[in-house]
């Protein structure tokens, strides 16, 4: 069983291969063979424009210090903009972004451009800090966790798709397994509630980015792509998130309930057929790519627009 190791540096420059190198080789000597080993990443709080397309640029991080070891807990006391970079099996890595405890307003209002029935707003309190995914899972990290590619559009940085919910909570359970996270904590795929939230991440209007969503925000149907595009290709939202709207639809853990529930820290019904998916793709166009906007299927099927992030939570939070 793989040892989770973390370790913090609070100005880290994730870019220094000395210092990721470093972290590396104290992870060998006291916890080899290591699966996990998460290195905390400066704030990064809007380092680029939103609306802004960020491709073939690295992402803004800080200078460096050595790290620290963290404790579990640690886990729980990040703060906006910051993220924390996870190794996974083989080469690949994946980045978490922190998403603070607070409140918001699930769904839109019925004045809002788009709005169905089942967006109807309701008050939502997120209880636990959670770490979301940077970036939709890739198919690279994809490979590295699980055998095979079922994606349609072929590419290590492009979003896997293909992938049916079981098949993702396959992925999710090969995490928890490969790559074990602290006590008390767990991959899981977020619920509505918590994708939502991480989506907005502050806003309340339709987009994460305002009233309005272009093709140069987001890949959806009026980029004409007709493709999926790498991850991390358009600026992140305010909590340092990409493509949370567009590119590829993100599975969620919740049965779809006709209405949502609001409350604290809801996951949704006890039983149903469908599960939700969220956030539109490079086939629908941008009322569909909306925050609020909910959209679900049936557990086995797979499109080549549908994919996921998973994100790492308090334990008893995703049930
Ligand atoms: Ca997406």
């Amino acid at each position: 069983m793989a040892a989770f190791n973390i370790y913090k540096g609070e100005m880290m420059d994730s870019h220094d291969p000395a210092i990721f190198l470093m972290s590396q080789v104290i992870a060998m000597k006291h916890f080899a063979p290591v699966f996990f080993t998460a290195v905390a990443l400066a704030a990064e709080p809007g380092g680029v424009p939103a609306g802004k397309p960020v491709q073939n640029q690295p992402p803004a991080e800080s200078p460096a210090s050595p790290p620290a070891a963290l404790e579990a807990g640690a886990l729980g006391d990040g703060a906006v903009g910051k993220s924390i970079r996870v190794k996974l099996p083989g080469d690949e890595e994946m980045k978490l972004c922190y998403c603070p405890p607070g409140s918001f307003m699930m769904g839109s209002p019925e004045g809002e451009a788009g709005h169905i029935a089942e967006e109807n707003q309701v008050s939502v309190r997120i209880t636990r800090g959670f770490w979301m995914a940077r970036t939709e899972f890739t198919q690279g990290q994809w490979e590295a966790l699980m055998a095979g590619n079922p994606s349609g559009f072929k590419g290590a940085k492009l979003p896997v798709e293909c992938v049916s919910w079981d098949d993702v909570q396959s992925a999710v359970a090969k995490l928890n397994a490969t790559v074990k996270p602290p006590a008390g904590w767990e991959w899981s795929l977020p619920s509505e509630a918590q994708w939502e939230y991480a989506c907005r991440a502050g806003s309340k209007t339709a987009f994460a980015f305002g009233d309005t969503l272009t093709s140069a925000q987001a890949n959806l149907k009026e980029s004409n792509l007709e493709k999926t595009t790498e991850v991390s290709s358009y600026a992140p939202n305010a909590w340092g998130i990409h493509d949370m709207h567009g590119n590829v639809w993100e599975w969620c853990l919740d049965y779809r309930g006709e209405k949502m529930a609001g409350g604290a820290d809801p996951t949704g019904p006890a039983a149903g057929t469908f599960r939700v998916f969220r956030g539109g793709s490079w086939d629908v166009s941008a009322g569909v790519c909306r925050s609020a906007r909910r959209s679900d299927d049936k557990p086995g099927v797979q499109y080549d627009d549908l994919g996921f992030r998973p994100v790492l939570v308090q334990r008893a939070v995703n049930p």
